[in-house]
């Protein structure tokens, strides 16, 4: 697997990341989902962190989300979480919706060969983190799929891609300005391969991590 991009924010600021845009912060409060700190935006605003790495035409990307805020009562695009782009060309736009009275939806808009909104009911509570993971692939045969909690929820599959030679930029934050909330973000990972969620790490991978570790201490 290729890394391309690993932060949980613990630097206590942006400084891994590209660029901000806004007024984005980093936090020690609201519990982090990893660590000591995470990315703080006011969902009503557009403020986001980004950042330009290698362009691949294999992409996913995994992190952590939660919000708090008041049931807007109708229905709205809550907040938009997570851009991934191509340069300034959106390839894919995720968020949370409100859709009804209780009802709650993740709002996958993928854009190339053309825009499509495609939706996921789940059972959302406020102020609760929720394990997002995007795959992007470039081809005439190109493909998305996402997964919630490690869980495969939409897909959109056997569409041509091409329109743009890979994906270089994502952003995290409050992408698009909604809502009136707060926004967390956490546990951000760009790579080639699947990534999965923290507490998804398989048992072979983590007795090679106990095994390293026990060694180091045994001298
Ligand atoms: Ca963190
Ligand atoms: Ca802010």
């Amino acid at each position: 697997m290729v890394e391309h991009f690993n932060n949980g924010f613990e630097e206590s600021d942006f400084s891994a990341w590209t660029g901000t845009v806004g007024a984005p912060a980093v936090v020690n409060t609201s519990n982090p989902h990893h660590g000591t700190y995470h990315e703080e935006v006011d969902t009503n605003n557009t403020e986001y962190c980004h950042v330009t790495f290698t362009e691949d035409q294999t992409v996913y990307v995994r992190l952590e989300f939660k919000w708090d805020g008041s049931d807007p009562g109708n229905w709205q695009n809550v907040w938009s979480f997570l851009t991934l782009l191509k340069t300034a060309t959106n390839i894919v736009i995720i968020g949370l919706l409100r859709a009804g009275t209780g009802v709650w939806q993740i709002r996958f808009t993928t854009f190339l060969p053309g825009q499509v909104d495609q939706y996921h009911t789940f059972t959302f509570s406020v102020d609760t983190y929720y394990c997002l993971e995007l795959y992007f692939l470039r081809n005439v045969a190109g493909a998305y799929y996402l997964y919630l909690d490690g869980v495969e929820i939409l897909s959109r599959v056997g569409v041509d891609t091409t329109a743009v030679s890979g994906a270089d930029v994502l952003r995290v934050g409050a992408t698009v300005s909604r809502v009136a909330g707060t926004g967390w973000i956490d546990c951000v990972v760009v790579a080639d391969a699947r990534i999965y969620c923290e507490s998804d790490v398989s048992i072979p991978v983590m007795m090679h991590h106990y095994n390293r570790i026990y060694k180091k201490i045994r001298g």
